[in-house]
């Protein structure tokens, strides 16, 4: 085989390798998993610092925070979201779960219901009163829809014991990193 044959080879597999490897993995938000079809962390939309995350129909992320309360305690949790030409009957929420320690025990939830249309930026926010004290608590986000993306940001969870401390990591998606 000539040189520049084996030459264009290797590059139209440098190609491919590339491709391929692009299509498994992607940016994502450290602490942040995907759930379904995951999400994209987008650095031309943001409420704050220089990144959000977004959300196509069938997205979802998800963020599991251990509280390991003594004592039950509310927490309280925010939101910045918006959205663009969502398909009115679409559904999508933040949902958030306390879990108590009995691991047989049962749950509670709390949810967020996302915009749909187009909006702006808006602030949503939910108190968690758990009758029980949390151990750990899931923070979930979801869209099921037809057309549109939902971006979030700040997304923060605060006990009133210690309201300047927010106890969800990454919460404003600017911490990056490279997973599958
Ligand atoms: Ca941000």
């Amino acid at each position: 085989m000539p040189r520049s044959h084996r030459i264009i080879y290797l590059v139209l597999a440098l190609i491919l390798g590339v491709l391929v490897l692009s299509r498994l993995w992607h940016r994502q938000a450290r602490f942040w998993e995907p759930r379904k079809d995951g999400y994209a962390v987008d650095a031309r939309v943001c409420h704050a610092g220089e990144r959000s995350v977004r959300l196509g129909t069938s997205g979802g992320l998800a963020q599991e925070v251990l509280l390991n309360q003594l004592e039950p305690e509310p927490i309280r949790v925010t939101l910045w979201s918006r959205s663009s030409e969502v398909n009115p009957e679409a559904s999508a929420a933040v949902e958030v779960w306390a879990f108590p320690y009995d691991p047989q025990g049962i749950p509670s939830g709390w949810v967020i219901n996302l915009p749909t249309g187009t909006t702006e930026w808006t602030q949503y926010e939910t108190l968690v009163a758990a009758e029980h004290p949390i151990q750990r608590l899931l923070i979930q986000a979801y869209f099921v829809g037809v057309r549109g993306h939902i971006w979030l940001d700040e997304v923060e969870a605060f006990a009133p014991s210690d309201p300047e401390w927010n106890i969800v990591l990454n919460s404003s998606f600017e911490e990056v990193v490279w997973g599958r």
